[in-house]
């Protein structure tokens, strides 16, 4: 049997390789599809490799591998989905299958691409766009989406391995607030705890911990701790003694429980699988969430154990049973979903405990779906310029996989970067989904502060921009909630038909309308920056760009190109510290003419579930421009949330000289400036929920 799919026209989509029928070998199968000659492929989830995978192969196992590479593979996580774009038109396949699995687009036979597993169903699922944001709408809508997350975590996050002592923890979130560096969130490593035991603090080194939280979140400091599934085998310690009790933990096939050794020493581990133990380990947190800790990052659930096999044997049996189904599985199947089950737990659990706050947890190991249950990183990456590259193309990576809340260790995981470096990964990092700075033991010191003035200025203003974008952020995170698209969007999901884009590993989009070319080298070489057709302006200057692309540009330290798309409407506000403390100011709107002109602005209170009972804030802008004049209009608002600003600042760029007259729904309103070196003109207006309605004569 061979499958075509083909388009009702007859052009054919995807189809099974001539001569190479579906392979079968005990458990193991095996499909090989034709490769059409101009065909890329992506996706995957966050491979160490190119955006575009044409030519590679990738096995999936979820393995700890600190200090990964390039190449390196397989990784922390298992997204068994790609798409494939031919020219504009693109497809998507996902291989519901958890076992051991593999993908070949072509290393082995440059005509096809293959995949298969080593077990369990062939049993897979494809996706016609023929547009990619399409596709990613139909794939997440089966794997599920991102939920919307807590504002705090877009703000600024400080990480390391390990804030210790409970005095460097006060220290370093005073630091921030000292030298009006922006930040939201204080992560604590497995130092805090005693004896690297879950669910314990060292009474020692934190002697205020309660207090400690308590101050922290009075400074708008939200603390998130790791909790690592594996628990210490002691008895007399309560979540051992009640999971033995209760038959919570996974076993051996002669039905003992699995031991393995990790951070504890000799461990066992919660079978995720069922569910009576996903809600015994969701009231773990308990004590923890009534001190006001704000989210917890489950790492090492790969599982990652401390034995030859780096995991759990493959002959460790977990019970998968929950009200539909009880059933004992191998560690063969279950691996590359624990993870996944262990968050679900921890997510679920949180919401047990609180239901009218957005749960924040945090995961390394992942399978298609876990983008329900968590927020995620890329794992222990180094600081090298060639890591800060890789992050690009592995983020983007994550999001056209349906993952798309997910940060990498700005300044690199394993090591100390050299100021510079440090500098230019916190630019970038201001523009991923989530900014989070962290480092292992036996670094130098990543904050920001940590090479001098000359350093911390440019990092303070990066992270000064990514307060004063959080409405943008906030608007289109919003967005992916309700159709999986990604923030962090590569060339091709917004430029499908722009085929030489395809591949690009460095420019991105963030959001609809922001294009971010970061230099990602020491070299002096020109930064080459291709800007899809159309005008652009520079965000930075609001001046619209006359050369043409290719840019030859030479960024300085300082400097992070990005442009806006002509055509959007970008809302800003004032600079915050962090996301309790209310904007002083007007909500901003900038305005850049052009074509298909339009922009939106979503609002909530960030932190609970009310935005689904009607406590929201929505409006639409449009922008027109006529022979001699330019019209912005702001619709009237959606639900009812009322947010902060009493005034609209709206500017307008690319005005090319000074206008006659502003008008204000229908009135002559003043005062207006015009700025003759970036070609703007800017209204303060009071803002009505009613809407506004601006025009600008010329
Ligand atoms: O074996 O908790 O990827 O972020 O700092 C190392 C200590 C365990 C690995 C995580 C890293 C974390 C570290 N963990």
């Amino acid at each position: 049997m061979r499958i075509v799919f083909e388009e009702t026209s007859g052009k054919i989509i995807l189809q099974d390789y001539p001569g190479y029928p579906v392979a079968w070998n005990g458990q193991q199968f095996r499909i090989w599809k034709a490769m059409p000659p101009n065909e890329h492929y992506f996706g995957l989830g966050d491979k160490a490799s190119e955006l575009d995978h044409r030519g590679r192969a990738f096995t999936n196992w979820n393995t700890d591998w600190g200090g990964f590479e390039k190449g390196t593979d397989p990784l922390y996580k298992t997204i068994p989905f790609f798409i494939g774009m031919s020219g504009p038109s693109a497809y998507g396949l996902f291989l519901d299958n958890t076992y051991w699995s593999s993908f070949d687009f072509g290393k082995e036979n440059r005509d096809a691409l293959s995949f298969g597993a080593e077990g369990g169903e062939l049993d897979y699922y494809f996706f016609y766009g023929p547009d990619p944001k399409a596709v990613i709408g139909e794939y997440t809508q089966l794997t599920g989406r991102m939920p919307l997350p807590p504002l705090f975590m877009l703000g600024y996050q400080q990480s390391r391995w390990s804030y210790f002592p409970e005095t460097r923890v006060r220290e370093v979130a005073q630091e921030f607030r000292n030298r009006k560096i922006p930040a939201d969130a204080i992560w604590l490593d497995i130092d805090y705890q005693k004896d690297h035991t879950v669910f314990t603090v060292n009474r020692d080194a934190f002697p205020h911990f309660e207090d400690m939280i308590h101050d922290l979140a009075q400074e708008g400091f939200k603390t998130i701790l790791i909790t690592d599934l594996h628990i210490k085998k002691q008895a007399g310690y309560k979540p051992y003694d009640e999971g033995i009790a209760n038959d919570e933990f996974v076993k051996n096939p002669d039905g003992s429980v699995f031991v393995g050794d990790v951070w504890p020493g000799p461990s066992v581990f919660p079978d995720f699988t069922r569910e009576a133990t996903r809600k015994w380990w969701g009231t773990l947190f308990t004590d923890f969430v009534h001190m006001g800790v704000r989210g917890f990052w489950n790492d090492m659930n790969e599982p990652s154990v401390f034995n030859a096999e780096h995991t759990m044997p493959l002959n460790t049996l977990h019970r998968v049973e929950d009200g539909r189904q009880y059933r004992v599985a191998d560690h063969r199947e279950i691996h590359n979903v624990f993870g996944m089950e262990n968050v679900r737990a921890t997510h679920d659990g949180l919401l047990a405990l609180s239901s009218d706050i957005r749960p924040v947890v945090m995961t390394r190991a992942g399978y298609a779906g876990t983008q329900r249950y968590a927020a995620t990183w890329t794992g222990d990456n180094t600081p090298t310029w060639s890591q800060l590259a890789l992050s690009v193309p592995m983020l983007l990576s994550l999001g056209v996989s349906g993952y798309p809340l997910a940060g990498d260790d700005i300044g690199g995981f394993g090591g100390s970067p050299t100021p510079e470096l440090l500098t230019r990964w916190i630019e970038l990092g201001t523009f991923n989904t989530i900014a989070r700075s962290h480092s292992s033991l036996n670094t130098s010191n990543h904050e920001p502060w940590a090479d001098g003035p000359e350093q911390e200025a440019i990092r303070r203003r990066y992270i000064e921009n990514r307060y004063r974008l959080l409405p943008y952020i906030y608007t289109n995170m919003e967005e992916t909630s309700r159709t999986g698209l990604p923030l962090m969007r590569p060339m091709f999901l917004e430029f499908p038909s722009e085929t030489t884009l395809a591949a690009n590993d460095r420019e991105f989009m963030f959001g609809h309308d922001l294009l971010v070319a970061p230099q990602l080298s020491e070299a002096r070489d020109p930064l080459i920056v291709e800007l899809p057709a159309g005008a652009w302006y520079d965000y930075w200057t609001g001046i619209r760009v006359l050369d043409k692309s290719p840019l030859a540009l030479h960024p300085k330290l300082d400097q992070l190109p990005v442009f806006v798309r002509a055509g959007s409407i970008i809302p800003r506000q004032p600079v915050i510290q962090h996301v309790e403390e209310i904007p002083q100011g007007p909500l901003e709107l900038n305005v850049y003419p052009g074509p298909d002109c339009h922009g939106s602005l979503y609002a909530d209170d960030g932190d609970t579930f009310a935005y689904q009972r009607g406590v929201y804030f929505r409006v639409q802008f449009s922008c027109a421009a006529n022979a001699d004049s330019l019209q912005l209009t702001m619709s009237s608002a959606e639900g009812t949330y009322t947010p902060w600003w009493k005034n609209v600042q709206v500017t307008v760029f690319g005005t090319p000289r000074k206008p006659t007259r502003v008008l204000l729904n229908g009135r002559p309103f003043e005062p207006w400036q015009f700025d003759a070196d970036n070609n703007s003109v800017s209204v303060l207006s009071p803002y009505s929920r009613s809407g506004l309605e601006l025009k600008i004569i010329d």
